[in-house]
């Protein structure tokens, strides 16, 4: 957390009844199975599976080292990896950490997402994965995607992190691409305080990712891949199953504040917000708008500082973009000019604070604080 006077957005929402909790802790001080795919580990997968309908789920410490073991999985071996530049940081950097070259690819006009009528032109005889990401929980064109990663023999890696129980005309999002990753991070719809999993589409790479995750151990003498500890504990997964009973309900109240900030905001001159995305089951995850400063009278970060001076913190979630940190801002991809549209969101777009607990009175404090533009 930034600063110290921000409000706590994690409410009782977010949180299992401490009862129930309780037991479960008894029963895990009974057991003294602490970790390593101990019972509650087990029955949080198979209740995902059943939950997200996805046939395969692995979980994992947090979502990064998700992405981490889905891109060990594929082997790329270097080379190049396809990506958006519109994302949260750990998105590209585990194609470094994978020694891997990051190659971004502009998105899409209105869909936050990696336009597929640009990724085409960017494989080259090193790409070696494709790793989109459904961003704030919209999904990517999975068959458009598909189409073009199947023609050039391609595995696509999905970074779901924003898009626990997003459903698309096909079904559930996390059914697209060989893999699909989840962050179960404190802040998510879905959480585990910290956590996230790996969906596999085969038993093969499901057991490869479980052996990966286990320091790559096969057997008790046998240690078959380089492997890291990507375990998720018994404690994270005991809450998860509690949260699991309360997230369609989170879900809901996430709908309905998204509906009443699309009310309120309606008709303030220079706020467009996005439309919600077609033939798709939201999770609400985040609330974002377009400022666009000679409409609005005021920048985005005048309007950003301004909110926190009203007690309101939003987030600009994804500024800066990851093609600009002095990081990546070198690679050929990275060039300003190939990626205007990634470009002129990261500098006007700005998340509003949403979660189930947010009362109606405080959102509509934020929709004034928004349509007042005196200092
Ligand atoms: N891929 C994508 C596309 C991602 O967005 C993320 C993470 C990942 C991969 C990696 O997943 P993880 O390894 O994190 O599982 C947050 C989160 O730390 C991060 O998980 C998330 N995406 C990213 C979009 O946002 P911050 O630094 O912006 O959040 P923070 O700490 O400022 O919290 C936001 C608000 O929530 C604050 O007002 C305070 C409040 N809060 C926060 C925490 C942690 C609470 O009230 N209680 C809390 O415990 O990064």
């Amino acid at each position: 957390m930034s600063e110290a006077e921000e409000p706590i957005y994690v409410t009782r929402s977010h949180l299992p009844a401490l009862a129930e909790f309780t037991a479960m802790l008894e029963r895990i001080w009974e057991t003294r199975i602490l970790t390593n795919a101990g019972p509650y580990h087990q029955q949080l997968e198979a209740a995902l599976c059943e939950y997200l309908g996805v046939p395969f789920i692995s979980l994992t410490n947090n979502g990064t080292v998700a992405l981490q073991l889905a891109l060990m999985a594929l082997d790329i071996g270097g080379g190049e990896v396809i990506t958006t530049p519109f994302s949260f940081a750990a998105t590209t950097h585990v194609i470094a950490l994978a020694g891997a070259k990051p190659v971004f690819v502009d998105i899409g006009q209105d869909t936050f997402n990696l336009d597929p009528e640009k990724l085409e032109a960017a494989i080259t005889g090193r790409t070696r994965a494709i790793l989109p990401v459904h961003c704030y929980g919209r999904p990517c064109a999975g068959e458009e995607i598909a189409a073009i990663a199947a023609r050039n023999g391609i595995p696509v890696l999905y970074d779901a992190a924003h898009a626990f129980g997003v459903k698309d005309s096909g079904g559930s999002v996390l059914n697209h691409g060989r893999f699909s990753t989840l962050s179960f991070h404190a802040t998510k719809v879905f959480n585990t305080f910290e956590g996230g999993a790996v969906v596999s589409r085969t038993s093969e790479d499901k057991q490869r990712v479980d052996r990966l995750k286990n320091f790559g151990i096969a057997s008790e003498t046998e240690v078959e891949l380089a492997g890291t500890n990507g375990k998720m504990s018994e404690l994270n997964a005991a809450i998860g199953l509690l949260q699991l009973r309360h997230v369609d309900a989170a879900i809901a109240a996430r709908g309905a504040l998204d509906a009443r900030y699309r009310e309120r905001l309606a008709g303030i001159a220079g706020v467009t917000v996005p439309p919600a995305p077609a033939r798709a089951r939201q999770n609400h995850s985040y609330f974002p708008i377009l400022i666009d400063e000679a409409g609005y009278g005021e920048s985005r970060d005048a309007l950003y500082e301004r909110l926190k001076t009203r007690g309101v913190y939003s987030r600009r979630y994804f500024h800066p973009l990851l093609s600009n940190l002095p990081l990546y801002r070198d690679l050929p991809s990275a060039q300003r000019q190939a990626l205007p549209r990634a470009n002129a969101l990261a500098e006007s777009v700005l998340c509003l604070p949403i979660y189930p607990d947010l009362a109606e009175a405080d959102l509509d404090r934020v929709v004034e604080a928004i349509g007042d533009r005196r200092p």
